[in-house]
């Protein structure tokens, strides 16, 4: 295909990232499997549908086995690759685990149907995704489809020049993974600044470039135009009801957008259409029991004035609400980007967004700076999380380290021993004969699959759902 005439791919997102950033990741499998047939048959590059909030949502909020709602995505949308998003050594979790997991939690991963894995980092620190794609890579004798994506974290900076992000790319093709990803969290990709990025990562490697934004700044179809323009290969969108806002943005008016123009998606706008139609009167009934907010949707001039996250935004209002020092926000918001440069600089994702934002409110309201110092602040400081792009401010590390510490300079899981042998333990004593599956949703989140193997064992006892469903806790059986 000559460089005039360039398909561009489409992600669909509706059954991940769309519904996780515009209702909180609620919508339950029953609500997907009736448009699974038709989206079957649409011809996207992939659908993300799984990873991400998704997981920790099943087993908290929806009570549904994020596994079989895999593989009950995989047998509807036999034709589709689906994809995840992975977040490296943290998995889909919090905290960093040791390599024996995140292997693990790879293969049943490939193993119960997905195709694409896409891998990030928060601190863009690769030595934080070489165990997934090392894993991804190794299970490909057994899984053809198998596919590593590495997704880096957009931010703006001094540090993030673009010589910065094509050697980034350069490296994340010499560590094997099969395509690259920016991944645009808060909308901070301008239009221009896209077209000059995507140019700087194709210097750096041959691998396929795929771009992730979110629509809170408004930007998102402008970026999206001005990459496909310089050479990006696939963008992500989401199906109209749940596009825009703080969502992706919408697939239909990409697609129409792009129809007739050399970098034509081949998609038919009357069958996506029937997919809008069909998430429409959900959207309204979700706008209806307020589970989606008008707060979500529209543009947030806030994220182009202080380059913060919506999601970040809202965290720093409500813990200034519940210190009773909402005067003091304009005073934060300047207080981050210091705090962010003190700390190396690190891109605003979950977890470097909240632990940033907790450090400029602490710093604003005890009225000294790291007087107070959260205990992810001091994990992040003393190199728990990886490297940051730039070193860390030395007043800074002599306030927040301990006496005689120092900061942890090679790979955080290298000093974390194999954890599965104890995770499969624990768990039998849960769950008799536990699959690999319960193993992993009890490593992840311990407390919470707990309460679901109870819940899912009253279940099979045919106990009432919503007798079992009690705040209490209590799980007749
Ligand atoms: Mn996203």
């Amino acid at each position: 295909m000559s460089e005039e005439t360039r398909k561009v791919g489409i992600t669909e997102t509706v059954l991940r990232d769309a519904h996780q950033s515009l209702i909180a990741t609620r919508m339950p499998i029953e609500q997907m499997t009736p448009i699974l047939d038709k989206m079957d048959k649409i011809g996207y590059h992939a659908v993300e549908c799984w990873g991400g909030a998704t997981f920790d949502a099943c087993l908290r909020f929806l009570k549904e086995d994020p596994w079989e709602r895999l593989r009950t995505l995989r047998k509807g949308l036999p034709h589709c690759k689906l994809q995840m998003l992975f977040r490296g050594q943290n998995i889909l979790g919090y905290n960093h685990y040791a390599d024996d997991v995140v292997e693990e939690f790879v293969l049943r991963s490939l193993d119960n149907g997905i195709d694409v894995i896409r891998i990030f980092d928060c601190l863009n620190d690769i030595r934080n995704l070489q165990t997934a794609v090392k894993a991804v890579q190794e299970a490909k004798k057994n899984y053809p489809n198998a596919h590593a994506q590495i997704a880096l974290c957009y931010t703006l900076g001094d540090a993030y020049t673009l010589e910065y992000w094509e050697k980034l790319a350069h490296d994340v093709e010499e560590l094997g993974a099969d395509s690259l990803c920016i991944k645009d969290m808060a909308g901070l990709l301008l239009p221009q600044a896209g077209y000059d990025l995507v140019k700087a990562l194709k210097r750096g490697t041959k691998l396929p470039i795929e771009i992730h934004t979110h629509y809170t700044s408004g930007m998102g179809s402008m970026t999206y135009l001005k990459c496909i323009e310089a050479g990006a290969d696939i963008i992500d969108t989401a199906s109209t009801p749940f596009a825009l806002g703080t969502s992706q943005p919408s697939t239909d008016v990409m697609v129409k957008a792009l129809q007739g123009t050399p970098y034509d998606t081949g998609l038919d706008m009357d069958k996506l259409i029937e997919i809008s139609d069909y998430f429409t009167p959900y959207r309204e009934q979700c706008i209806k029991s307020g589970l989606m907010s008008t707060k979500v949707l529209g543009v947030n001039v806030n994220t182009l004035k202080y380059q913060v996250p919506g999601g970040m935004l809202s965290n720093l209002i409500s813990q200034l609400h519940q210190a009773g020092k909402d005067d003091k926000l304009t005073e934060v918001l300047e207080e981050v980007p210091r705090v962010r440069k003190d700390f190396g600089e690190p891109p605003l994702v979950t977890p470097s967004s909240q632990i940033v934002g907790t450090q400029a409110v602490m710093n604003v309201i005890t009225g000294e700076r790291y007087k107070m110092v959260p205990k992810e602040s001091h994990k992040l400081v003393a190199g728990e999380f990886g490297r940051t792009v730039k070193p860390m401010d030395p007043d800074m590390m002599a306030k927040v380290l301990k006496p005689g510490e120092t900061q942890m300079t090679d790979r955080p899981a290298d000093h974390i021993a194999p954890q599965l042998p104890k995770f499969r333990e624990e768990t039998a004593k849960l769950v008799p004969n536990p699959t690999p599956e319960d193993v992993l949703d009890y490593a992840l989140f311990p407390q919470v699959a707990t309460d679901f193997f109870n819940y899912r064992k009253a279940q099979q006892t045919k106990v009432d759902k919503k007798e079992a469903d009690t705040n209490a806790k209590a799980y007749p059986v």
